[in-house]
């Protein structure tokens, strides 16, 4: 068993799609170990993408994570890092696959509904970032 952290943005969040995100991690296997509505402050938003911080989109980035509430996840499956970015799509989604979810839902290259780690070592960092083992079943 793998575990990956996502986060359904504020794009998805404020259009009322996280229910529609929530049934496919389910149809596509993942349990929910983890799951929390939050708003992220500016700080905590530049704090979880600092490995962004000299890229040009990083001010809007975090600009737009913290305008209104997110809801985060920690997801449980095997192969769970690489399965759930594959469900997402591609960042950008006007390149994404059909049936991902930024395919359907993303707005554009930022506003694009979804985040999932990338790598173990980032599912380390993001994870315990939001999460208390604690809060993980
Ligand atoms: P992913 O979320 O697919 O791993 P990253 O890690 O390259 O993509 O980028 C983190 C986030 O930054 C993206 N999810 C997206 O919201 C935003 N982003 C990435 N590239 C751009 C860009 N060229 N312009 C604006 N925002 C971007």
């Amino acid at each position: 068993m793998e575990r990956t952290f996502a986060i359904i943005k504020p794009d998805a969040v404020e259009r009322k799609l996280a229910g529609q995100i929530l049934a496919r991690i389910e149809e596509n296997g993942f349990t929910i170990a983890g799951m929390k509505k939050i708003q992220l402050t500016r700080k905590q938003a530049e704090g979880f993408y600092c490995v962004h911080s000299e890229r040009p989109f990083f001010n809007d980035l975090c600009a737009f994570m913290s305008r209104s509430p997110v809801i985060v996840l920690c997801l449980e499956k095997e192969n769970a890092i690489a399965d759930w970015r594959t469900l997402m799509g591609a960042t950008n989604p006007a390149n994404a696959e059909p049936g991902t979810i930024r395919k359907d839902f993303a707005v554009n290259i930022e506003e694009n509904s979804s985040h999932g780690s990338d790598a173990p070592e980032t599912a380390a960092f993001e994870i315990p970032y939001f999460f208390s083992a604690l809060e993980l079943v």
